[in-house]
Order: C-alpha cells, then structure tokens, then sequence
C-alpha cells in the first residue's frame, strides 16, 4: 500500500488507510506500507547494526565465503534494547500500532525485539515456514484467532537480487491450527506448485504480517546484507508474563504511555543485553 503523503508528514494514518490494512492482514496475510521511515534514520541504523553484525558473526566463525546455516546465510539476532533501535518510530510506530491494536487488541504487547539478515554469498533459500507452531497439535482442526503480528523494517532497499523474503498470502495464515505443528504437509512440497511473490520494496518501509502466513528467506546475492528489523506485537491473553527484552529502567521511564504499556511485561530494570562485543570490532 501506498501512504499519502500527508500521512507521512502527520505521522498518522486516516480512518480509511487503517480499516484496509486491518483487512488486508486479515484476508491476505499481510499489509506493506512502502517507504515510511525517512532515509537519513535508516541509514544511520543500518549502519549501526552492520557494525554489530559483524562483531556478531567474527565471534561465530560466519564467514559468508564458507557459507553457514545449510547454505541460507541468514543470521536471526536480537536487536539490544538502546538507541537508534529502541526509537519510538521503531517500537510503537503510530501507523502501526493503529493497525495492531485493532487486530489484536490495544492490550497487546511487544515481546520480541529481533533482526533477520540475508548475509551475501547464501547459496539456498530457507525451508518454507510459518514463525509460529500448532497451539492445540493434532487434534485441532480449526482456524483459531491471531495472537501473534510480525513487524519488519528492511533497512536497505529489498531487491531481486539481496535476498527478499518471499511469501505466500492469501490464505496460508488461514489453515486449521494442526497445519503450523510439525506433522502437517511438508510446505516447501507445497509450495512450489503454489503462488508466492518476493517482497521486494524500499528501504524504510515497514511489512505486518500475521505469523502463520508462509514464506522464507532466498539468498543474497549482492555484496552487502539485507537486514530486517523483526518485532513481534501478541495479544495480551496470550502473553508470557516474564518477558527476554531487557530495558534499563530509565530507558523504559523515558518511553511514551503507550510504548511503556507495550513492554510492560519486559525485563525492566535490566542492563542492555548484547549478543556480541562490539568494542573489540567496532570501527
Ligand atoms: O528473510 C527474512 O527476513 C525472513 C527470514 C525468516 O523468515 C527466518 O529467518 O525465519
């Protein structure tokens, strides 16, 4: 979806632009809003996070040449709960939180604060997956509720050729609750007779998805990684009461209301957590 360019200035979709995403998601699977955050922000985090992937992968022996995780390149990293990563714009974007609190309800919660990157040099596209498992295993055979909404934020421009997520809308978010545990069809073998597309789109934009709706990451075959931003926005009910991210007290005093009821169930009061040691690489 296109965002007009006064909502973008306004920093607020209209009533209209919300009922159609909240109907997109729920039809199709998803809803992307095209080129939202500004450019110099998304270059700045981009850098950011390139310096700590890096630390990141040098302490894990990734080396893209040899290729790593079954040939995928595709490293999944929490994101440290600190600025430029835990801004407002990214956390509780307004367009956003329009759009989920009407799906999942305006008590739901922020519980994961995470990347996914397509490293250069991957070789094999990942298995074709939903991002979550079967609630009621085998026995359940019907459709149940979303809990869960996923957030990305490509913080380069997603092209054919850096690795785009690729998905199948339209109705894999929709099957009984059995089809997401580990003894359904195989989806891959599905899949491929199935329709999909790439998620191709400009840096800054930000894709909601439900989390039952199909898809991988192909490989990258630029010269730089193609990172994503993944948040996971839950229905209250639904939410564990102990959460993982970890956010300093006075991070978490200086948040807004809403972003503060989001992380409510968070390690508040907790150091930052880091999954590397940037000062030993950091240029
Ligand atoms: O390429 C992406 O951003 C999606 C990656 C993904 O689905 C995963 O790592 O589970």
């Amino acid at each position: 979806m296109r965002i007009s360019a006064e909502e973008i200035t306004v920093g607020k979709l209209l009533p209209e632009t919300v009922e159609l995403a909240v109907n997109l998601i729920k039809t199709n699977g998803y809803v992307l809003f095209e080129g939202v955050l500004p450019k110099e922000q998304v270059e700045n985090l981009n850098n950011k996070f390139g310096d700590m992937l890096e630390s990141y992968m040098k302490e894990r022996n990734l080396n893209p040449n040899d290729g790593f995780h079954n040939g995928t390149n595709h490293v999944g990293m929490d994101l440290p709960f600190e600025e430029p990563f835990c801004d407002e714009s990214i956390i509780a974007h307004p367009f956003v939180t329009d759009v989920v609190d009407q799906i999942l309800g305006d008590d739901c919660v922020l519980n994961y604060f995470h990347t996914n990157t397509s490293v250069q040099g991957g070789k094999t596209p990942q298995d074709v997956h939903a991002d979550t498992g079967s609630r009621y295993g085998n026995r359940c055979e019907v459709n149940l509720p979303i809990i869960n909404l996923v957030v990305n934020f490509p913080l380069v421009e997603v092209t054919e050729n850096n690795g785009p997520m690729e998905v199948w809308p339209g109705g894999t978010h929709l099957h009984p609750d059995n089809w997401y545990g580990p003894n359904a069809y195989d989806k891959s073998k599905l899949a491929e007779h199935m329709h999909s597309f790439k998620a191709l789109m400009p840096a800054g934009s930000i894709m909601i998805r439900d989390d039952r709706m199909w898809h991988r990451g192909t490989p990258n075959q630029s010269q730089q990684p193609r990172t994503n931003i993944a948040l996971i926005y839950k229905s209250a009910a639904n939410a564990p009461q102990n959460g993982s991210i970890s956010i300093p007290q006075e991070t978490y005093d200086n948040l807004s209301e809403k972003a503060k009821r989001l992380l409510r169930n968070e390690k508040i009061g907790s150091p930052v957590k880091r999954e590397y040691k940037l000062e030993q690489y950091a240029k």
